[in-house]
């Protein structure tokens, strides 16, 4: 049962994937491997071993189907670093009912258009986020289910769904398994479906690459629903390899330092702005952090200067990840020469993963030289779900997903990562569609025309600038005012401008385009 608006990988290549290898039965639902008196996962005042873990997710898929939830269904979860995602998220896959996967950050404009798009029979809260109440927000959603992970007032708690095992039938290998959000690029933002057969060889790939093994012990200090810290190899790739998952409910190293002392920690996986944090933090913290082996380092690109310091500073190796939630990952492998490991942002994953580096017509760049990255593979999508007609231009004919990366490749295979040609803004690892905050700020009264770009910062790699046209006779807002307005209109915090510059006209490329590039050097 393929789910109508996913685009399914052309018959010739899945016979190949399945011929050698890459795509096998196996189902996201199934990951948990380790012994089943071993500590599968640490959170809070929870210790489940992997018998436990097991039964929770059981009970909850059973929970899951006594409310009609079924195979092909799909469910917005937004849930923080809890027992609570992990338990749902495995009941969800299990049952064959898809999880698209929200950030705790996101809000009412952003939830209620995922609900819409991919009509979601429920939502899964959490109660609270400070100030912050996600069940008022519920309430306007159009779904039949919503299910809290705490005080769920008039809605249904996580922990009531809970029911004796039954046996349903459980999804196909080819089924979409998950839905991730793109970084987007648009006025919308998009969503990816995973496959289980394509997730499952993303995460085990992984894993065996990060040498995983049951005597690992990770750390999870990114929200867990990204792609990154779910399945790079993450969350999914220790539990099918036998290790331990720690949750942290922050990168901060208040919170991060002790949980590694504790429990003894042997891979994080971080963004930039964290690594930089930590290698500042170790010098004044008191915890041991010893115990440390790896630190993954993706998301954004990681300076080669700071990544040199690692080893020394940190006590661990470090490794450099570049990937994308549609699929592509790249890894600085563990025995690669230092050189390459610094200043690098690794090489595919896959051997069937097929890399061009195109100029603006699309024409294969001379080795070496840097242009566009193209991508087809075992585990990266075909088509955004629901989306034709943004699919025709993401993707060239013959099924290469267009990064929008500025990259030039090495003789060894390994990328560097010099750039973007996509309207996005790259905040940290926190990817903001320019298109769509210019909306927003389009829809402020005051405002005549917006364009958003990024500026370059030492700690964040990007700051977002806000530049606004404002209409004859109206008063310019503020930093604060723009930011009041994008909360009441229900925007995620991380999309908000840092900086406010108002202008008379936007420079023009000469098809008449905002030139950003212009725009931005007028600050410099
Ligand atoms: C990861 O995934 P997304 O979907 O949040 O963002 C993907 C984009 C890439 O297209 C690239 O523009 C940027 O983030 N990016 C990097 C990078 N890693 C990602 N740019 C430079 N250097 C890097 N190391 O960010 C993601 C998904 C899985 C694993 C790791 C990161």
């Amino acid at each position: 049962m393929s789910m109508e608006g996913f685009t399914p990988w052309p018959t010739d290549l899945e016979a190949r994937y399945q011929a050698e290898g890459y795509w096998s039965d196996r189902l996201l639902g199934d990951v948990l491997r380790g012994d089943p008196g071993h500590v599968a996962l640490v959170a809070g005042d929870d210790r489940l071993t992997y018998a436990d873990l097991d039964d929770r997710a059981a009970r909850t898929a059973a929970g899951f189907v006594r409310l009609g939830l079924r195979r092909g269904d799909r469910v917005v979860v937004q849930l923080p670093n809890t027992t609570g995602f992990v338990v749902a998220f495995l009941a969800l896959v299990r049952i064959g009912a898809a999880p698209v996967l929200a950030l705790p950050a996101h809000r009412g404009s952003e939830i209620r258009y995922l609900c819409e798009l991919s009509e979601a029979r429920a939502y899964i809260c959490a109660d609270r986020d400070g100030d912050f109440d996600y069940r008022a927000m519920a309430r306007t959603l159009p779904v039949d289910h919503v299910i809290v992970d705490g005080d769920a007032e008039e809605f249904t708690t996580l922990a009531s769904v809970d029911a004796d095992p039954v046996d349903v039938p459980g999804p196909d290998p080819s089924d979409v398994g998950v839905l991730l959000l793109s970084g987007g690029t648009t006025g919308l933002p998009k969503l990816i479906p995973r496959t289980h057969r394509d997730y499952v060889y993303n995460l085990e790939a992984s894993a065996e690459v990060c040498g995983f093994d049951r005597g690992t012990v990770y750390l999870v200090v990114l929200p867990a629903a990204h792609n990154f810290a779910l399945a790079c190899p993450g969350i999914l790739g220790v539990f099918a390899t036998g290790g331990t998952v720690v949750l942290s409910p922050s990168g901060s190293p208040d919170e991060a330092f002790p949980l590694m002392e504790r429990e003894r920690v042997t891979v994080c996986a971080v963004v930039p702005p964290i690594a930089l944090l930590w290698l500042d933090a170790v010098t004044w913290s008191d915890e041991d952090i010893s115990s440390l082996r790896l630190l993954q380092v993706g998301g954004a690109k990681f300076a080669a200067e700071r990544a040199a310091e690692v080893p020394g500073v940190l006590g661990c190796a470090v490794q450099q990840v570049f990937g994308m939630a549609e699929g592509l990952l790249n890894y600085t492998r563990l025995d690669d020469p230092r050189d390459l490991v610094e200043r690098t942002q690794g090489r595919p994953l896959s051997p069937a993963d097929e890399i061009r580096v195109v100029d603006e017509d699309g024409k294969k760049v001379a080795a070496g030289e840097v242009g566009e990255l193209l991508t087809r593979g075992p585990y990266t999508l075909r088509g955004y779900y629901r989306a034709p007609e943004h699919n025709t231009r993401s993707f060239t004919p013959d099924g290469y997903y267009r990064t929008g990366d500025l990259v030039r490749q090495l003789p060894s295979g390994h990328l560097v990562v010099e750039g973007r040609e996509k309207d996005q803004i790259n905040r940290g690892g926190d990817k903001i569609s320019a298109e769509e905050l210019e909306n927003h700020l389009l829809a402020h009264p005051a405002v005549h025309d917006a364009a958003v770009v990024g500026l370059p910062d030492p700690v964040m790699g990007e700051r977002t600038c806000a530049f606004l046209i404002i209409r004859a006779g109206e008063k310019t807002p503020g930093l604060r005012e723009i930011k009041d307005f994008l909360r009441t209109r229900g925007v995620a915090a991380y999309k908000y401008p840092d900086r406010l510059e108002t202008t008379t006209e936007f420079p023009r490329t000469p098809v008449g385009k905002i030139s950003k590039k212009a725009l931005a050097a007028r600050l410099r």
